[in-house]
């Protein structure tokens, strides 16, 4: 196997022999697979479109499967053996979509993924297939080769967030017409470095939209959130933890364990699910649990109820808590019971048979301050900016981790002079989200804009502070401090470029899948670097 596709790739280059996060060379390939046969899918699927012709099992197949290979999605490899399947009878319906739309046949060269090629029966036979496949064999130019999986982790990171938009509801044909596009682009040998550059700008710039969407979704269907205090203790009685980021499975639990006697924590980046009133309203939604994706293992098994995933991080179960763990939507693990449909009672049972909390109670931490709430504040917020008692903003976000070197982002946010605001989103938050950083005139220093897709309402703050700041989002006194993980921190990170900001710092490593030249691109048109000594960056972004 080979994969590099997250910060934890071993040795700073790629896992080999089996994956740091606990994904098996089987899985490795038959993924590797999966991306092979998808690009396949999209070469269909985008001249499909170029003839007006679109289907939507097809553009749903192409995100779902594009998420079941995220970082601590799938790990089961009967289950990514299903999804080779359907990748392989969708691109024979995207094909036939293209020919009825063409009148007849395709008259040029099909590339191997988009041919006939056939799956074989068994699991290892496919596993053979997909080690054929893998990323070091989409081109042969180094550069190239590493701006297309750029491109690739960056469709991946958006599938996810349009995947979560759809199961609320809501598709948009452009981003999926993007995503066709994107991967079709990677089997067409005439395209060069700069046109891989220009699509991963796109990629950006639709996942602005795709987060937008999201966002939208969001607050239709649960109301624009709004600052809320969230206990980190624990109430007397039964227990079911929530991890991952879909807030309609959310609901739906919560709907089925109304009066049944069970309380619902939410678990890393379920925790902005507080702040929307449409879920708040629960009673039994009663607090956070625990801390980042990395620290599952020691804090499950002191979780005493059932816990379920609807999204990544998930990690190898530990056998204290394997029997009362489940999975949903793509997220699967060997052995762990996966739940398919809506229905929870499985899950609500569990909880009824673990022991249950004793009351434990604690301090409050905030959340729900995203767009809304903060340019409800706007006045306040640019007043103090300009009487000097806000010096400058920081954005402190993305995914946390368990390599070292991310206590960098707590010293931070604790060495920040004290008229600084910072505005956090994502996972990485646990880092410093419970440090009590105090107020600028009743404005909290420590602003919860959300989930990582809320990056979406973080550059919304920007743009409306450069707006009534009369400038552009560089000029604004803002800083950003990235941390990275896995593949939505790298769309992420490809809308803030498409917006054209600049000087951010990005952490705790660089990713192995930037050759040098490719960085050396970045660092001339964004002045975009690593992280350094917090004192240092620090000194640097003050302007001291
Ligand atoms: Fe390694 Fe990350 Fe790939 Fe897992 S996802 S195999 S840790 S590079
Ligand atoms: Fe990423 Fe696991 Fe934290 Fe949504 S999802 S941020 S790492």
């Amino acid at each position: 196997m080979f994969c590099f596709q997250c910060e934890q790739a071993a040795g700073g280059t790629g896992c080999t022999k089996i994956g740091v996060c606990g994904k098996q060379p089987d899985v490795a390939a038959l993924q590797d697979l999966i991306v092979f046969g998808l690009k396949g899918v999209a070469f269909w699927a985008h001249k499909a479109r170029e003839k007006g012709a679109i289907d939507r099992d097809i553009d749903v197949h192409m995100i779902e499967a594009l998420f079941t290979t995220v970082t601590n999605v799938d790990f089961d490899p009967a289950s990514c053996a299903k999804v080779a399947q359907k990748t392989v009878q969708m691109r024979d319906k995207a094909r036939a979509l293209f020919e009825k739309a063409n009148g007849g046949p395709f008259k040029g060269d099909v590339p191997a993924a988009a041919g006939d090629w056939k799956l074989p029966a068994g699991q290892a036979e496919m596993v053979a297939l997909g080690r054929k496949h893998g990323v070091k064999a989409f081109h042969s130019d180094p550069d190239v080769n590493s701006v297309q999986n750029i491109l690739l982790y960056g469709c991946k990171g958006m599938a996810a967030y349009a995947d979560h938009a759809h199961i609320l509801g809501k598709d948009d044909p452009k981003i999926y017409g993007f995503i066709h596009k994107a991967l079709a682009s990677m089997l067409d040998a005439k395209l060069g470095l700069m046109d891989f550059v220009g699509l991963c700008m796109e990629c950006g710039k639709t996942n602005i939209d795709c987060m937008g969407l999201l966002n939208k979704a969001h607050i239709e269907k649960y109301q624009a959130p709004t600052p809320t205090p969230v206990s980190i203790g624990a109430k007397a009685g039964k227990a079911i933890l929530v991890s991952g980021h879909d807030l309609k499975m959310l609901e739906e639990l919560l709907k089925q364990t109304e009066g049944k006697g069970v309380n619902v924590y939410t678990h890393v980046e379920m925790l902005p699910a507080h702040g929307y009133p449409g879920l708040k309203k629960y009673k039994h939604l009663v607090g956070n649990f625990g801390s980042a994706w990395q620290n599952q293992h020691k804090e499950f098994a002191d979780f005493p109820g059932a816990i379920i995933f609807n999204t990544n991080c998930i990690q190898r179960p530990g056998d204290q808590y394997k029997d009362r763990l489940f999975t949903w939507g793509r997220v699967q693990w060997p052995g762990v019971k996966h739940i398919d449909g809506w229905d929870f009672s499985e899950v609500i049972a569990a909880a009824q048979k673990a022991e249950g909390f004793k009351e434990m109670p604690a301090k409050n931490i905030l959340t729900g301050c995203g767009h809304d709430a903060v340019l409800g504040l706007a006045d306040k917020v640019i007043a103090a900016v300009k009487s000097g008692a806000i010096k400058r903003f920081f954005v402190i976000g993305g995914c946390d981790g368990a390599k070292p070197g991310r206590n960098y982002y707590t010293q931070f946010a604790e060495k920040l002079p004290k008229d600084t605001v910072i505005l956090t989103l994502a996972c990485g938050k646990y880092r410093f989200n419970k440090l009590d950083l105090g107020d600028i005139g009743g404005i909290p220093r420590l602003l919860d804009v959300g989930q990582c897709n809320d990056a979406y309402s973080a550059v919304q703050i920007a743009l409306a502070l450069a707006g009534a700041f009369n400038c552009g989002v560089n000029d604004l006194p803002l800083s950003i401090v990235l941390s990275w993980y896995e593949q939505k921190a790298v769309v992420v990170l490809l809308s803030l470029l498409s917006l054209d900001i600049k000087n951010m710092k990005l952490g705790p490593t660089l990713p192995a899948f930037v050759t040098p030249n490719v960085l050396n691109f970045l660092v001339e048109n964004f002045n975009i670097g690593p992280i350094g000594s917090v004192e240092e960056d620090m000194k640097q972004m003050l302007g001291a």
